[in-house]
């Protein structure tokens, strides 16, 4: 009997031993997982495709930026081309401009050149182009004059404008494109620059002769507004080298409403190479130009040429004091001549 309850309280110990040390959990129901997995899954897709439409969005951006960069180089580029564009197209007018009446004049040239031999040495001879016109030559451009033994001048070539205030002037300075530089020395102010259906000095030395006779002058300017005012004096006289090409001027009249030559006067002409001013300074270097500097100036008609939107900005430009000041360059100029005595 006790080896019974022996053998019963050991099966007892054993059981409760192996309870302990292995105790049954009860089976809790599995919870339900599923739900909060699939939502993180899912948020995380989100946010995933958040950051690809991101980059995309900052890649789309760069691009855009990039584009835009060379759009804008474009853009300048076209603007350039353009303003050269325009340049020519000023340039190729001006010589379309001037071919018509240079066409329609050739043949006239030859047919006054054969003339001209014959009327050599007596009173109608060519002196200019009022001469010309006293021989029915009225259409304006370029002509070719035979050399003169009265003026002592060599064959040459002049504009006429045979319109203005009843024509017959000798164009003797142009500014219009701004195509030739009128920073020259004195050698080439001496014989004339630049093209004579466009931007030119007709010669200082071709001047001189030119006013031998009784000269009248006509300055006509026009501004970048588009009006258009002139200025004339009588007893225009052009002195010759030895007397330094001086000025010499009669009555003013015109409607630029301020005399701006008169300053310059018995003046001798000065270049960048010779100072033959009334001045310490070398008004030549200052103003940029050839002229009858006296110190300085009063006007600048050969001047630097300064486009539209330059055109305030300096004090060496093609100035007439008394009509826009110091500092306001002219967008056109004529500097004419004829005979005081004229009559069209
Ligand atoms: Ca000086």
């Amino acid at each position: 009997m006790l080896s019974k309850t022996l053998a019963a309280g050991t099966w007892l110990c054993i059981f409760i031993v192996a309870f302990a040390s292995h105790p049954v959990q009860p089976q809790k129901p599995p919870k339900h997982k599923m739900p909060a997995e699939l939502k993180a899954a899912s948020c995380c897709k989100e946010v995933k495709e958040l950051k690809a439409q991101v980059a995309n969005l900052s890649s789309m951006l760069s691009e855009l930026g990039k584009k835009q960069e060379s759009d804008w180089v474009s853009v300048v580029m076209q603007v350039m081309e353009l303003e050269s564009t325009s340049k020519r197209m000023e340039s190729r007018l001006t010589d379309a401009e001037s071919k018509f009446s240079e066409m329609n004049s050739q043949i006239d040239i030859m047919q006054l050149q054969a003339a001209q031999t014959v009327t050599q040495t007596s009173a109608d001879a060519i002196y200019d182009c009022s001469s010309l016109y006293q021989k029915n030559y009225h259409i304006s451009g370029v002509y070719k004059l035979p050399p003169n033994d009265f003026l002592g001048s060599p064959e040459m070539e002049v504009f006429c404008d045979m319109k203005t205030s009843g024509g017959g002037w000798t164009i003797i300075q142009r500014r219009k494109s701004g195509l030739v530089s009128f920073y020259q020395d004195w050698k080439q102010y001496k014989q004339g620059f630049g093209s004579i259906r466009g931007d030119f000095w007709l010669g200082n030395e071709n001047i001189h002769r030119l006013t031998r006779q009784p000269t009248r002058l006509r300055v006509e300017m026009e501004d970048w507004e588009g009006n258009l005012r002139y200025a004339e004096y009588s007893h225009f006289v052009l002195s010759n080298e030895l007397n330094s090409y001086r000025l010499f001027l009669g009555n003013y009249s015109g409607n630029v409403g301020n005399d701006a030559l008169l300053y310059h006067n018995n003046t001798a002409f000065s270049t960048k190479d010779k100072d033959n001013d009334n001045c310490l300074d070398k008004c030549a270097l200052l103003r940029k130009g050839g002229y009858w500097y006296n110190c300085c100036t009063d006007s600048n008609l050969n001047g630097v040429y300064y486009r539209l939107g330059e055109h305030k900005e300096h004090l060496d430009g093609i100035t007439w004091y008394g009509w826009h000041g110091a500092n306001y360059s002219l967008k056109r100029v004529e500097m004419k001549i004829r005979p005081e005595g004229f009559k069209p």
